[in-house]
């Protein structure tokens, strides 16, 4: 492995380098940016929490309806797991944080995680 950081430029293949005018080949270069990684956020099931907490924080944290927050935590308490939203890095990771302290402090085991979304 080279420690040299790649650069976020290739060539477009084929494109001739005429003459060696700099300005011509960078007109020619394609950038190759990655989109940022997405984060989502998965609340876990448990034996405990109550279902009615479920549906509030979800409400609360995920800016969801009644209904779609029913299905959600009806989603996880069947299957063990579900997603309430897809983020930033940052932002998944607040809200994993803000949703376990209001369960912490309302005395609910419920556990939230942020996790890389596959790609
Ligand atoms: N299984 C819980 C109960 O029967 C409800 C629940 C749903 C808990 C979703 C956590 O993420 C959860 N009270």
């Amino acid at each position: 492995m080279s420690d040299t950081p790649k650069s976020p430029f290739s060539p477009t293949p084929g494109a001739p380098n005429v003459g060696g005018d700099d300005a011509l080949v960078l007109d020619r270069l394609t950038q190759r940016t990655k989109p940022p990684a997405m984060y989502q956020v998965v609340l876990l099931n448990d034996d405990y929490t109550p279902m009615e907490f479920v549906v509030w924080a979800i409400q609360e944290f995920f800016g969801k309806d009644q209904e779609t927050a029913t299905q959600i935590m009806l989603k996880i308490h069947i299957e063990g797991r579900g997603v309430c939203g897809v983020f930033s890095k940052d932002v998944a990771d607040a809200k994993a944080d803000q949703v376990m302290s209001s369960a912490r402090r309302s005395g609910h085991p419920l556990q939230c995680v942020a996790e890389p979304v596959e790609s």
